[in-house]
């Protein structure tokens, strides 16, 4: 099993944390977590890279030394200086860091002050009162990471990408190029932004081979449970997989059963019920006959449904759409002709904007946005006023050799804490888009925060509200603002809001893409791209549209350009 990129930049994500709380000089943790996003961001596997014969180093944050480093992973599957720092560092630093509201510099002022080397030193210093009289520290935090320590490890749930690539790589190692029936079904193939565990189902008619198969998985940490139709799991990843095998007979049933939703499936089985039928895993029974289950459409069929698209299948109200007929037409990757939000090396993105505007128009786009930072941004050498202006003419340029494809004029503006904008408004009446975003004073109380963004609002030259809530998925919750005011505030201003298709942020998430679709607040799905690699994020926003019951008329990136340009000028 070749090692993955996510696992490589993994490895040097934690490298870079055990640095941090080491106190190592802050440029070696900062060259490992840069390295960690680009190769993340790689659309091919390193160890392809490595067997054509490509020299790491000229990618770009990877010199000569992190190169051989990261070859010397791809041979060893160790990563030598990350196993060095782990013996050096005592205890469970690097599980601590990962807590809510845990950083290395925090893990390493409990590690000074307090000693805290394990969770249980953790719970220690909470218990005595010791944790909450640190500097920086206080009862919210306390709250906050009691309730971290109490949740069982079964209930850490796996962002979605993280999951999808060891799930691509088990699905191939399983499909083995026969002709099985391989899916993964679960909250994976609903796409929900994260998942628990992946459910397998298999139609064979040799399943205990598969199960058999499955345990010698070279990602497999532990094994808890092996039978003839069923299988369980732990990858290294800590990711649990579970393997069901069933007969071809029942596969569309077991589809059905083991996607779910648990309410869809209630639901779909009351439906079965008033007919006097029953529904399971195995099919749907007319008394002891069999009268469908080979797919899952003539259990839709059969029970007066149109088949519902899994990222539907929630109980919230797509029943009765199928029963009537009118299930949305739900928008699709290929609906999708440009991206509003891309980042190039002007601020903190990697690459120049022809090199984005190349790669966005070999993908088939019709137009991108270059909406870099905006000055407050200092650490991404966000744009002041002349150096936007020199950006704008420099798009300008670029256009005039660019034939079927437009770059539009824009900037990610810093949304000031009082709501005012980073950029003043004769520098934003030049460009074609805005995209507004809060990056800093996240404490904001709900009044507030919802104030400031409405304030953004009210300036006319704003477009779209940015990854409207702030969340980093597993890391940063989301900031306290009121959705529903925001939704309708954008309504009546006929502003768009974002649904950021990185999938570390997934935000707006599906329920507020779809109060936003029922207000008439249109969306736009971005990539918030910062290489050229980013843009293939824009599945994972599309998925969670999806979820969210988007159809192409409710995205304004889904718009021909001249739609786009009448409807951006508010
Ligand atoms: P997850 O793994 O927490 O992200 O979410 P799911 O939806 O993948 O849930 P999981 O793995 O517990 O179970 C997979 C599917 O199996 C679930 O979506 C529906 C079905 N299922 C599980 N438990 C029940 C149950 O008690 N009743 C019914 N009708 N279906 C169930
Ligand atoms: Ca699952
Ligand atoms: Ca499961």
């Amino acid at each position: 099993m070749p090692v993955q990129n996510a696992e490589i930049a993994e490895m040097f994500d934690q490298t870079a944390e055990l640095l941090e709380i080491k106190g190592d000089n802050p440029f070696r943790s900062r060259a490992y977590r840069n390295a960690a996003r680009v190769i993340e961001r790689l659309p091919r596997s390193i160890t392809s890279l490595l067997k054509a014969g490509e020299d790491l180093s000229e990618l770009p944050g990877i010199g000569k030394d992190l190169a051989g480093k990261i070859a010397a992973i791809v041979t060893t599957h160790k990563f030598s200086v990350l196993d060095r720092l782990k013996r050096e560092l005592p205890g469970d630093l690097g599980e601590i860091a990962a807590l809510p509201g845990l950083g290395p510099k925090r893990v390493k002022l409990l590690y000074d002050k307090l000693a805290v080397r394990s969770l249980e030193d953790l719970r220690r210093a909470i218990r005595s009162g010791r944790l909450r009289e640190l500097r920086g520290f206080g009862a919210k935090s306390e709250q906050k990471l009691a309730a971290a320590l109490a949740k069982p490890q079964a209930e850490r749930r796996f962002k979605l990408s993280d999951a999808e690539a060891e799930a691509e790589a088990l699905l191939n190692y399983l499909r083995g190029g026969k002709r099985d029936q391989v899916v993964v079904a679960g909250s994976y193939r609903r796409r929900r932004d994260t998942v628990g565990d992946l459910d397998i189902v298999v139609a064979t008619q040799d399943g205990a081979k598969m199960g058999e198969k499955l345990t010698r998985y070279e990602n497999v940490a532990s094994t808890l449970a092996h039978g003839p139709t069923r299988t369980t799991v732990v990858l290294r990843s800590r990711l649990q997989v579970d393997l069901r095998v069933v007969p071809l007979v029942s596969y569309g049933a077991a589809l059905v059963y083991f996607t779910g939703s648990k309410a869809h499936n209630i639901a779909l089985r009351g439906l079965a019920n008033d007919r006097g039928w029953k529904l399971n895993e195995y099919g749907l029974f007319d008394g002891r006959r069999r009268i469908a289950g080979a797919t899952e459409e003539e259990i839709y069929r059969k029970l007066g449904l149109a088949v519902i698209p899994p990222e539907m299948r929630e109980d919230r109200g797509e029943i009765a759409l199928a029963r009537a007929g009118k299930l949305p037409r739900l928008i699709a990757l290929g609906d999708i002709r440009g991206d509003l939000h891309v980042h190039s090396n002007w601020s903190d993105g990697t690459a120049p904007i022809a090199d984005m505007a190349a790669a966005a128009k070999a993908r088939n786009y019709d137009y991108i946005a270059i909406t870099d930072h905006s000055q407050h941004v200092t650490v991404a050498h966000g744009l002041d006023t002349a150096r936007l202006g020199r950006q704008i003419d420099e798009i300008e340029q670029l256009n005039e050799k660019l034939d079927g494809f437009a770059i539009l004029k824009g900037a990610e503006v810093d949304i000031l804490a009082d709501g005012r904008l980073d950029l003043p408004d004769r520098i934003l009446s030049r460009l074609d888009i805005v995209v507004a975003a809060v990056h800093y004073k996240f404490d904001l109380s709900r009044k507030l925060q919802t104030e400031r963004i409405i304030r953004a609002m009210d300036n006319k030259y704003v477009s779209i509200i940015a990854h409207p809530t702030g969340r980093l998925i597993g890391e940063r919750e989301p900031y306290e603002v009121d959705i529903e005011a925001l939704v309708a505030a954008a309504a009546s201003r006929g502003c768009c809001l974002e649904l950021n298709a990185d999938p570390d942020r997934l935000d707006l998430v599906d329920i507020h893409a779809h109060a936003a679709k029922s207000a008439g607040v249109k969306l736009a799905i971005s990539t918030d791209a910062h290489a050229v690699a980013g843009f293939s994020n824009m599945r994972f926003g599309v998925d969670q549209a999806r979820r969210g019951w988007l159809e192409p008329s409710d995205v304004i990136n889904a718009l021909p350009l001249p739609r786009l340009r009448r409807l951006l000028r508010r």
